[in-house]
């Protein structure tokens, strides 16, 4: 049997027997009220802000060709500004937002019905938006003399949003920081260096932060963070210890034959699985029963401010939506993702969005939140999601025949008994439909939506459950 990869967790099964492995899970599927807590966030704020910020992906009318905005530090080749990457190190000499008021922000995203936030404490360029002791390149060493991290989670936590902090390992500014594994003492002095300050670092954030709920990592990828298994085992091992309930994504580490997200033998590295960014899983059954959020930008790929987003093409309102619905239907969180300017303002175009997303989200609360992935076909007409007594079809794709069906197995003992608007509370006419269609093992659930019900975006249907009708007899089938 040839081994077959997930496309979204990237994860490998194969018929290779178990491989021992002795820095795999630390936990496993947890159930205690933080994680049953992080399964009804529902929708999320990812926030990418930082020295980036200042020059939002161009600079003396130049830009780089190929790079997200927040890479723009690796910026190189005949259109680069001479000794770039000197010129951006010493942007944390101007990095002053005056016009950023955090409490702002915070109040937009819950506007938008976000129930956590994920903020980036430190990106690649190495740079801290908290006053780090372990650092000479922060926010302490910036006319701002802000404290963004604590002004971040104060602000977010008042409103009743939850903060994750964001941490990239991948360190542009730490002189021992190497890509590949150091093959000399220099160069493995250097690294132990750089694994001394991220883990005090860490251990920083959760000391100075402790409304903090969750760890969300980044840039983890490289051969040098790769071979160092056990360092990394021992701190996930601390920072458990550290804040107990603390919430960590599969990121973070890998085990000892280089498997990351998932162990050698399929089982997941931390609370959740962050897949694929900005891709979502295409079904259900991809998931094998983990926990998971997805991370979207509104552009293609710029998750830090863009001065000129040109032709490319934004997500919607209605895009999001459809996104969100998606990833609840499979029981993820969706984080969508902004990106302030170098003096903290959001866009027009990210506030307009918040605030449309928030007017549908509010109308349609109920279907998001509490709600989880629930076993019946929604025909393509949208994305089901619901608990035991109820579910909530989010129409997508308005059917001409008037009728949005539901495929439900022929024995199914909890069939829909009622259906209502759930935006207007409008009683919807409900029919069980048997097709009578050979070898379909299926009964149908039919939601009439009336003609005179106009509709300019996704709109919900609210079905409640009940016993199945029984008593339709059976008729002898056809031979043949
Ligand atoms: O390289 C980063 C990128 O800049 C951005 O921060 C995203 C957000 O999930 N993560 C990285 C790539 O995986």
């Amino acid at each position: 049997m040839s081994a077959i990869t997930n496309p979204w967790t990237t994860r490998t099964r194969s018929a290779a027997p178990s491989a021992e492995v002795r820095f795999g899970p630390l936990v496993g599927h947890r159930e205690d009220d933080a994680m049953r807590r992080f399964r009804r966030y529902g929708l999320g704020q990812f926030i990418h802000f930082g020295l980036y910020s200042i020059p939002g992906n161009e600079w003396h009318g130049e830009r780089p060709a190929s790079l997200a905005p927040e890479w723009i530090r690796a910026w190189s080749g005949p259109n680069a500004p001479e000794n770039w990457p000197d010129t951006y190190d010493r942007l944390n000499e101007v990095f002053d937002p005056k016009a950023l008021d955090v409490r702002e922000w915070a109040r937009q995203a819950k506007r938008m019905g976000a129930r956590y936030v994920i903020f980036t404490t430190k990106h690649h360029d190495g740079f801290a938006l908290w006053p780090s002791v372990h650092s000479d390149y922060t926010v302490a060493q910036s006319p701002c003399g802000r404290d963004f991290v604590g002004e971040v989670v104060d602000a977010y936590t008042a409103e009743g949003i939850d903060v994750f902090l964001y941490f990239s390992v991948l360190d542009w500014h730490h002189p021992g920081y190497t890509t590949t594994v150091p093959v000399d003492e220099v160069g493995r002095a250097g690294w132990q260096d750089f694994l001394e300050y991220t883990r005090a670092q860490l251990l920083e954030l959760l000391d100075r932060y402790p409304a903090a709920r969750g760890l969300w990592f980044d840039g983890t990828w490289d051969a040098s963070w790769v071979a160092s298994h056990e360092f990394t085992y021992r701190l996930e091992q601390e920072l458990r210890e550290r804040r107990p309930g603390l919430i960590i994504g599969s990121r973070f580490r890998n085990d000892e034959h280089g498997a990351r997200h998932f162990d050698s033998n399929g089982r997941l590295l931390g609370d959740y699985e962050q897949g694929r960014e900005r891709k979502l899983p295409s079904d259900h059954a991809m998931l094998d029963g983990h926990d998971w959020d997805g991370v979207m930008t509104i552009g293609p790929n710029a998750w830090g401010f863009m001065r000129d987003t040109g032709d490319e093409y934004q997500k919607t309102a209605d895009d999001l939506i459809d996104l969100l619905m998606r990833c609840r239907s499979m029981g993820g969180n969706l984080v969508v993702n902004f990106g302030p300017d170098g003096e903290g303002r959001m866009s027009a175009y990210e506030g307009d969005i918040a605030e449309q997303l928030g007017g549908w989200v509010r109308a349609n609360a109920d279907a998001i939140y509490d709600c989880g992935h629930v076993d019946i076909d929604p025909t393509g007409v949208g994305w089901l999601t619901g608990d035991r007594d109820r579910v909530f079809l989010t129409v997508i794709n308005r059917p001409v025949t008037g009728v949005a069906r539901l495929r439900l197995p022929a024995d199914a003992s909890r069939v829909p008994v009622t259906a209502r608007l759930l935006a207007s509370g409008r009683e919807l006419e409900l029919r069980r439909t048997d097709i009578g269609f050979d070898l379909d093992d299926a009964i149908y659930y039919d939601v009439v939506i009336p003609r005179d019900f106009t509709a300019d975006r996704a709109f919900v249907i609210e079905l409640t459950l009940g016993a199945a009708f029984v008593g339709v007899a059976d008729r002898a089938d056809a031979r043949m």
